[in-house]
């Protein structure tokens, strides 16, 4: 059975591969299965058919065998735990894995996430400009813990595992502010999670989805 995951029609990230499919992708190339994307425009998530999948009418959901999801997290670990590749055998190092995928997303990205709203939708408010030496030392704070938990490791806990593909996913949201330069080893994590030829599969793959918006 194919998984059928959901995708912008037209992603406002302009192909950078930073809308929250491509993490899907990524996970689904990392275990080496084949996927096909129902793409959408806002209107469509939105309509009932879309609804019924996703309770706040967003992308990525995924769908194969009487299984579907909606919230990336679920969906990669459910990847994660349907096909080998991304969690370790052992059971300790897999819930270390698992917690670490629960870190990047509750831990490491909220306050990422509070930078892009201050940035793409608060930029003209009274507020924000004073606000945003705070929202970029949260930042920092988190960066400089995660920078000296990895150390010179290569990843977060031994192998690569889901909880990479979804720290490196959450840091790459930070690289047009600048500050993951600010943190070399994290800039080198980043690079090592990029240059793996699945996320560049993953990558290729959204990117000619837009494209192909692009000509329409
Ligand atoms: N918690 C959910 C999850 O992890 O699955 C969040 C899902 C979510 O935020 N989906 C976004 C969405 O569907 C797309 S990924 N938004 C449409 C809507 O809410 O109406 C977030 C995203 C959007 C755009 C950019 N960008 O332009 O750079 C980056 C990331």
């Amino acid at each position: 059975m194919i998984p059928t995951i959901t995708g912008f029609k037209a992603s406002p990230d302009r192909g950078r591969g930073l809308a929250r499919d491509m993490r899907v992708r990524w996970a689904l190339e990392e275990v080496g299965q084949d996927y096909d994307v129902r793409l959408l425009t806002f209107e469509e998530m939105k309509q009932p058919a879309h609804l019924a999948l996703h309770p706040f009418g967003q992308i990525p959901t995924f769908e194969a065998g009487g299984v579907a999801l909606f919230e990336t997290g679920a969906i990669v670990l459910h990847i994660a735990k349907s096909y080998a590749g991304l969690l370790p055998d052992d059971p300790a190092a897999r819930a270390r894995a698992v917690a670490w995928v629960f870190a990047s997303l509750s831990t490491v990205e909220p306050p990422i996430l509070d930078l892009q709203n201050a940035v793409l939708g608060e930029r003209d408010k009274p507020w924000t400009e004073a606000r945003m030496p705070l929202v970029k030392e949260r930042i920092r704070a988190r960066l400089a813990q995660l920078r000296d938990y990895l150390g010179e490791a290569e990843w977060l806990d031994g192998g690569f595992s889901a909880g990479d593909l979804m720290m490196v996913s959450v840091l790459i949201r930070l690289r047009a502010s600048g500050l993951l330069d600010e943190f070399p080893t994290l800039a080198a994590y980043v690079a090592r999670g990029e240059a793996r030829p699945a996320y560049q599969r993953a990558f290729e793959a959204q990117l000619e989805v837009f494209h192909a918006a692009s000509q329409v």
